[in-house]
């Protein structure tokens, strides 16, 4: 059916390129009819355009809130133009046929984005008779050509001065665009109120809109079997691992992701310069230093063992200093992901190395804090949906519950201890001493067992280390064990019924405890 435009309504806030288009129409033989300030707009121009008000006998009302809503505008667009019950209809209630709709809406996120705009003004920003239009233009695409953005004005125009009408595949997909446009308009408006009642959880009480651009299918899953593929956020940020740009190396895994963002996770919460090595989510090693090179070294001999095939992030651009570290014989690195790497650093890692070729360079530019997008893990049947645990800490809310205070350079140790310790999966220990990571205890099912793996892991170095917790302890067989081994300080969130028990045993011990009052669980 090609549909011979004769009738267009016209109802845009948006009036870019409207002049233009109105006198196009006109020049084609098309009757215009319009809303207030669109028609204003068009008779100020010069151009012959019919009040819709007049047109359906009912003014606007209600300062402009109900302007459109009427059967004669509607019945004019949604009528089927082969179905003779539908042309019956026009004729008996004197509703005009409407072969275009040309309608943008109030501007209600422009307008929320500006911080002086008050809840009522908000409110009236919604637009409802426009959405109405659109949508009754777009249902009846068969036979109606809806233009809801002022680009489509020229493609329409053409059509029209060349066969009178549009295409049904052209008005298909300016009904495409017309629904896009209004649901993207809805989520907004939806977004707004979200916002206006949160709570703690007031991101949840409603559907959560993910605005997932593109799927990047990736080989497998976690293991070969399972399929997968990487589904980004439209606004993800130009910083973040999805968004980095890949300068070396084979494909991205799925793992690799899983790994590359939580190795920048630990990044970031390291002084600087510093570096973080993981393995399957965890870090291995972690280390600050005045030079990266150092902090290489340092992060590299926590567990070199671990080290192997690991993950890395960098909180500065990779170095000479730090490259030739790792490119040095024994080593295995399967991705990495920095601010950015030097020309040297970049030229003696894809030289150097036995893996030069292999291993995935993952340059974000610089780094930022983390978005705080919403975490996403599913469970059958469902999805569990939380904010980040990505808030750096508030050391007012520390406290030293013992008789012993650390010194300053057990509080640094401490400190570092601290920043780890959030990125390990619990129950999560950790010791540490001189900005540098000596072992942790990671995703074990009771927490003195965690415990007894970082000290294992520290081996030799356990004397002097300091040992932070993710959690705290509910009994204070852990505290003993630690002194025994030597450990001389520990943070954690306190909150257990047996804190006073395991407050006493650190003082039976002489060793200064902090309690953070934050929890930082990593199930
Ligand atoms: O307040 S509304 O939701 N009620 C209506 O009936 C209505 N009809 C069109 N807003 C309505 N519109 C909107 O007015 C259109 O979507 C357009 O954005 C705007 C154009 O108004 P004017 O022609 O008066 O500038």
């Amino acid at each position: 059916t090609s549909s011979k435009i004769e009738r267009a309504l016209l109802s845009v806030s948006d009036k870019t390129g409207l002049v233009e288009f109105a006198k196009g129409l006109v020049a084609a033989g098309v009757s215009l009819y319009s809303t207030g300030g669109t028609r204003k707009a068009l008779e100020t121009a010069g151009i012959e355009v019919q009040d819709v008000a007049a047109y359906t006998g009912s003014p606007e009302m209600m300062d402009g809130r109900v302007k459109t809503l009427h059967p004669k505008v509607h019945g004019g667009i949604l009528c089927r133009h082969d179905h003779t019950g539908d042309q019956k209809s026009l004729e008996d209630h004197e509703i005009a046929r409407f072969e275009l709709v040309v309608v943008n809406l109030y501007p209600f996120s422009q307008t929320v984005a500006k911080s002086e705009t008050t809840f009522a003004e908000a409110i009236e920003q919604i637009d409802i008779g426009g959405p109405s239009m659109v949508r009754s233009a777009a249902k009846n695409h068969a036979f109606v050509t809806i233009a809801s953005n002022p680009q489509q004005y020229s493609e329409i125009l053409s059509a029209i001065q060349q066969q009178g009408g549009t295409t049904p595949e052209q008005r298909r997909q300016l009904a495409a665009e017309a629904f896009a446009h209004t649901a993207d308009y809805d989520a907004g408006i939806a977004k707004y109120f979200a916002k206006q009642t949160e709570t703690e959880s007031g991101d949840f009480t409603s559907t959560i809109r993910l605005n997932l651009s593109r799927t990047l299918p990736l080989r497998y899953g976690e293991n070969p079997h399972q399929c997968a593929a990487l589904y980004k956020l439209a606004d993800a940020g130009p910083h973040s691992v999805v968004n980095a740009e890949q300068l070396n190396g084979k494909e991205l895994s799925y793992n690799n992701l899983l790994d590359l963002d939580a190795a920048l996770g630990v990044a970031r919460s390291l002084p600087t310069p510093g570096v973080a090595v993981l393995k399957h989510n965890n870090p291995c090693g972690a280390a600050s230093a005045s030079t990266l090179g150092e902090a290489m070294q340092k992060a590299w001999a926590g567990d070199p063992i671990s080290a192997f095939g690991s993950i890395l992030g960098f909180n500065v651009p990779v170095d000479a200093a730090a490259a030739e570290c790792l490119a040095e014989p024994g080593k295995f690195v399967e991705a990495i992901v920095a601010p950015d790497y030097t020309p040297e650093a970049l030229e003696i890692l894809t030289t150097k190395p036995k893996w030069k070729a292999n291993v995935r360079l993952m340059k974000i530019g610089q780094l930022e804090p983390g978005t705080g997008a919403i975490q996403l893990r599913s469970i059958d049947g469902g999805y569990l949906a939380q904010t980040a645990d990505d808030k750096p800490d508030d050391e007012t809310e520390w406290k030293i519950v013992t008789e012993t205070t650390p010194t300053d350079t057990q509080m640094a140790d401490l400190r570092f201890a601290w920043a780890v310790c959030r990125h390990v999966k619990s129950n999560a220990i950790v010791l540490a001493k001189d900005e540098m990571l000596l072992g942790a205890g990671a995703g074990q099912m009771s927490r003195v067992d965690s415990v007894e793996i970082s000290i294992s892991k520290a081996g030799d170095r356990v004397t002097g280390s300091v040992l932070a917790s993710d959690a705290f302890f509910p009994f204070d067989d852990s505290i003993h064990r630690a002194a025994e081994a030597g450990i001389t300080a520990i943070i954690q969130p306190g909150g257990s019924r047996n804190d006073e028990q395991v407050i006493a045993a650190c003082n039976k011990h002489g060793l200064p405890m902090v309690f953070t009052n934050c929890r930082h669980f990593r199930h």
